[in-house]
């Protein structure tokens, strides 16, 4: 059956991933992130069934009347994927630009919270609707520099078990994604503000995954019948594996 899913940050990485594949699979797309051009570019490619709609997740009011303002045969959204988000900066919390965590919370929690607010009464109303989450391994696993990003994203796991306990019994599902190192987007070149080379060298011999692998389990987890939650999937390339802990010796 085809269903309607509402993908944020469908202009880069994993959204646009994640758009490719629900069309192929016989879905209809609602694209939206900031960079218009990018989203009508992505309508001239895979047809009619992606509507684009520019969308800044931080922008509360756009937010809060984004399923109003949906042409009527598309307000059913069936699938909504909480996407859109970034890390900003690998700084030590002492030497970290405090807007660049701001606009961290801003994106991957408020926006997050505030799109699943908006949609969630039609899908509760209907009894059937999945919210799909962008978590991270970095929402389980600290590192160096991850402080803020890390805190976000496990602010994401959690949000997505209590809503789990909120929807209980209304068929609404809840599914948390936490991919490892993955190539192929703009994520590196983004936290490194635009460094290239930097980001490309975290992937230079990694073997990473790919937004297309990260699209394959969030495809499968909707795919489910309905009276199964896939509610959290960690996938990382081989290539990795969480760190030990760490000891400095004073003496
Ligand atoms: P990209 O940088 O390639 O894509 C991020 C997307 O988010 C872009 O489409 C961008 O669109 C959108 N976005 C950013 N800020 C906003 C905003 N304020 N409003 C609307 N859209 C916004 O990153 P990825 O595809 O790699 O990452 C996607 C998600 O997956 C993120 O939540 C990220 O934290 C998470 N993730 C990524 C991993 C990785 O290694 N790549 C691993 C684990 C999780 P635009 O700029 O046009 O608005
Ligand atoms: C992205 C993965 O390890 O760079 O969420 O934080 S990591």
């Amino acid at each position: 059956m085809s269903k309607t899913v509402l993908i944020t940050g469908a202009t880069a990485g994993f959204g646009r991933a994640f758009a490719e594949r629900f069309v192929r699979d016989g879905h209809r797309v609602i694209a939206t992130g900031r960079r218009r051009e990018r989203l009508h570019t992505l309508q001239a490619e895979l047809g009619d069934a992606v509507l684009p709609v520019g969308l800044d997740v931080t922008d509360t009011a756009a937010v809060d009347q984004l399923p109003a303002a949906l042409p009527p045969e598309w307000r059913e959204v069936d699938v909504l994927i909480n996407n859109a988000g970034l890390a900003l900066g690998l700084n030590p919390a002492s030497a970290a630009d405090i807007t660049d965590w701001e606009t961290m919370i801003a994106t991957n929690v408020s926006g997050l919270v505030r799109l699943t607010r908006a949609f969630l009464p039609q899908m509760v109303a209907r009894g059937v609707g999945d919210i799909v989450n962008l978590g991270s391994i970095a929402g389980s696993h600290p590192y160096p520099g991850g402080n803020v990003y890390g805190a976000t994203k496990a602010f994401v796991l959690m949000f997505s078990r209590n809503l789990r306990a909120d929807l209980v019994g209304t068929g609404v599902r809840v599914i948390t994604i936490e991919p490892g190192l993955v190539g192929g987007s703009e994520f590196s070149e983004v936290r490194f503000k635009g460094d290239r080379d930097r980001a490309a060298k975290l992937y230079e011999g990694a073997n990473p995954l790919m937004p297309e692998d990260i699209a394959e389990a969030v495809a499968w987890a909707v795919a489910q019948k309905p009276h199964i939650n896939i509610n959290r999937i960690e996938l990382m390339p081989v290539t990795q594996a969480p760190g030990p802990l760490t000891v400095k010796k004073t003496g």
